[in-house]
């Protein structure tokens, strides 16, 4: 406003709102909103805060939730408590359990990652911002009507729904090592959105995501082959992630030729995840979202969180990801203001560094089951479906 450029010319905003930190799915659940508050104070500790614009997001409303969700499982999901539950019922019907508790303020949490998404797509749509990031969202399982994998509310969805609003064609590209099913089959018969998927696949949450699931059967289908996906085995490492990442997204792109990208950040594919298996290190998942930056000098960009289980590591790949958007190279030391700062200390924690070698730490490392036959065929497999689509 003050006509100051900054240095990328990338207008960069962040949504969140700290109201989400408070809430929790219980003690030995693995996904903490701790990793929120880590990866906040390392943001406001490198002074990212500076270099783009930030915002206290609002709640979602009842009615903006209805755009994808339906009512009965809305009016479950807005009722339900650990207090009526027993009385409640239908628990089962809305696939609630231990993946998906039923916790105090439950309804409250949902709105603000959700909202926190509606106002992310908002700066996007009305082109005060080229990108957008919510680290709070990402919750790729949640369906329709139904609760899975530590997500009640689609809030990509959403987004993407908002975004079809202004632009014909979305691009959906999820990095968490679980698959994205709940986007895939929100948009599964349509060919305005098309989604890509990297993840662990073989005795794996949640169990689709194989790589001839493309799409509708039909060729008169519009989805038909709109659905890629990239199933992985253990232990995949940087050099074979990056290379696999570019080619098959650059592919994606340049054939669907999006407005708009939506990435989904999820920090369980990085080395030493608690619930993870592969192998990668912060600069090499990162570079998938400087990779997809780089292809949208054009197109509106949002950056979404998701799975994440190791919280240090979360917070650092998030920061990470934070300052390759506006264009800043953070000190491997992290700075000593910054709160909370005994969590990335020690050697289990990685010394104080933003950027450990995560890969190689010796109780975690995961034997690579990658040939280089396989990742070829993956990549040719990738480029005969997407001749299908070539208009
Ligand atoms: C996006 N893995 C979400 C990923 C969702 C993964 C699962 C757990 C888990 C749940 C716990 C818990 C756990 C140590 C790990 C088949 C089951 C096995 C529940 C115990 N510890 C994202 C969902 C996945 C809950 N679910 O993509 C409470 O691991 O594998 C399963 C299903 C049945 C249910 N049981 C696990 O990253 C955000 N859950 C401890 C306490
Ligand atoms: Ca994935
Ligand atoms: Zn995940």
């Amino acid at each position: 406003e003050n006509g100051i450029e900054r240095p990328t010319g990338y207008n960069v905003s962040f949504h969140y709102n700290p109201k989400v930190e408070g809430h929790h799915f219980g003690r030995s659940h693995p996904m903490k909103p701790w990793r929120l508050t880590l990866t906040k104070q390392l943001v406001l500790g490198y002074g990212l805060q500076y270099a783009m614009d930030t915002y206290v997001s609002r709640p979602a409303s009842r009615q903006e939730l209805e755009i994808f969700h339906g009512k009965s499982y809305l009016n479950f999901l807005s009722s339900i408590t650990p207090e009526n539950m027993e009385q409640m019922g239908d628990l089962g019907r809305f696939n609630f359990g231990d993946d998906c508790p039923v916790f105090d303020g439950m309804w409250d949490y949902c709105r603000l990652y959700a909202g926190a998404s509606f106002d992310a797509a908002a700066k996007l749509i009305s082109k005060q911002s080229d990108i957008a990031i919510n680290w709070s969202g990402g919750l790729h399982h949640a369906k329709k009507n139904e609760a899975s994998g530590f997500c009640y509310i689609n809030d990509i969805v959403l987004a993407i729904q908002a975004m079809l609003t202004v632009e014909s064609r979305v691009l959906y590209v999820d990095i968490d090592v679980h698959h994205g099913d709940g986007v895939e089959q929100a948009f599964w018969s349509t060919d305005r959105v098309m989604t890509l998927s990297y993840h662990k696949f073989g005795d794996f949450f949640p169990g689709t995501g194989a790589m001839d699931e493309t799409g509708p059967e039909s060729i008169e289908n519009p989805g038909w082959k709109m659905a890629l996906n990239v199933p992985l085995h253990d232990g995949i490492d940087d050099e074979q992630y990056r290379d696999l990442f570019s080619e098959i997204t650059g592919a994606a792109i340049e054939t669907f030729n999006p407005g708009a990208i939506v990435l989904q950040c999820g920090a369980d594919s990085l080395g030493g995840d608690r619930l993870g298996k592969f192998n990668l290190n912060i600069r090499a998942h990162g570079y998938c979202i400087e990779f997809v930056k780089s292809k949208c000098h054009n197109r509106r960009l949002m950056l979404v969180g998701g799975g994440g289980y190791t919280p240090r590591n979360v917070a650092r790949a998030w920061c990470h990801e934070t300052s390759v958007c506006v264009g800043a190279s953070l000190k491997n030391h992290i700075p000593g203001h910054v709160p909370y700062r005994q969590a990335f200390t020690g050697e289990e924690n990685g010394d104080g560094l933003m950027y450990p070698d995560l890969a190689n730490h010796p109780s975690k490392r995961h034997p690579n089951l990658h040939s280089k036959e396989y990742l070829q065929m993956m990549k040719q497999n990738i480029h005969t479906q997407l001749r299908f689509i070539q208009n």
